[in-house]
């Protein structure tokens, strides 16, 4: 890496890094991932999808979403798995840039996201277009903790890629509202100050956990498909002074589960 981009990442609080990763590898999880989605579409609406037709698949997205929202969200879920996506999150070329930033030794905050934003995916207004916040207040790892995000297809204004507000993250926390989904900054901010963003296929987004920033406006008919990696570093000092906090629980939900299934017949068919 080089010292500017580390002095940038300093001054603002967030660098875009281009072709960080090969359009060859993000386009292998995007196929994987809307692969996933064609599954429970055709279950759910009977429909089969061509995932390489844009209108196509994103009709039959839609359908399903109306359709099953459970398996829908499930699903959402499923590509969040994904061994690629993991691999992905794993790979040196992460691990060596956040050294190159400071973070001593990286560690994953939390598992991987991805994101298929769309007012027609979205229950409320959040799901698709989050305010102003600051990821530090729901995650409380280290004080230097990073966001990795990246489009999994060319993000533009149009599409809604991220707004940032450059040098916000020395400011500390901004007062917000408790944490829920996220928590979103209630005082005010300057507007002309968000800068809009725009990041193709492999180019990625390093924002510290204290940097402002939002969702822009999708205006466009189109889904818009991103994915996270977030890193704490455990050498740094109030991370270990505060033993490691890991707030994000992960355990089984019992509304989620099946009662009663399976039967014995249907656990011997797969042994047998
Ligand atoms: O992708 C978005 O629009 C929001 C993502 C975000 O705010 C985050 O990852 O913290």
């Amino acid at each position: 890496m080089s010292t500017s981009a580390r002095e940038q990442y300093i001054k603002d609080g967030y660098i875009v890094v281009r072709n960080f990763f090969t359009k060859e590898e993000i386009k292998a999880i995007f196929d994987e991932a809307r692969g996933v989605f064609a599954y429970q579409i055709e279950r759910a609406t009977g429909t089969k999808v061509d995932i390489n037709n844009q209108d196509e698949f994103e009709k039959g997205m839609y359908e399903f979403f109306e359709k099953d929202f459970e398996a829908f969200v499930n699903t959402g879920k499923q590509v969040q798995h994904l061994v690629s996506l993991h691999r992905l999150g794993t790979d040196e070329r992460i691990t060596k840039y956040l050294q190159g930033l400071g973070l001593e030794y990286p560690i994953i905050a939390v598992r991987p996201a991805m994101m298929f934003n769309s007012p027609n995916l979205a229950k409320k207004k959040d799901y698709w277009k989050l305010g102003a916040h600051q990821d530090w207040r729901g995650g409380q790892g280290s004080l230097d903790s990073i966001v990795m995000w990246f489009p999994l297809v060319d993000c533009d204004t149009d599409l809604g890629a991220l707004q940032v507000l450059p040098g916000s993250h020395k400011r500390g926390l901004f007062s917000g509202t408790d944490v829920d989904y996220i928590s979103s900054i209630e005082e005010d901010l300057p507007e002309d100050e968000f800068v809009q963003l725009e990041l193709e296929a492999g180019d990625i987004l390093i924002f510290s956990t204290f940097t402002v920033h939002r969702s822009g406006t999708n205006v466009t008919p189109h889904i818009r498909w991103t994915s996270q990696f977030r890193f704490n570093n455990l050498t740094e000092d109030t991370f270990v002074d505060r033993g490691f906090p890991l707030p994000y629980i992960y355990k089984p939900t019992p509304e989620l589960l099946f009662p009663g299934f399976p039967k014995q017949e249907q656990v011997e068919e797969v042994f047998k």
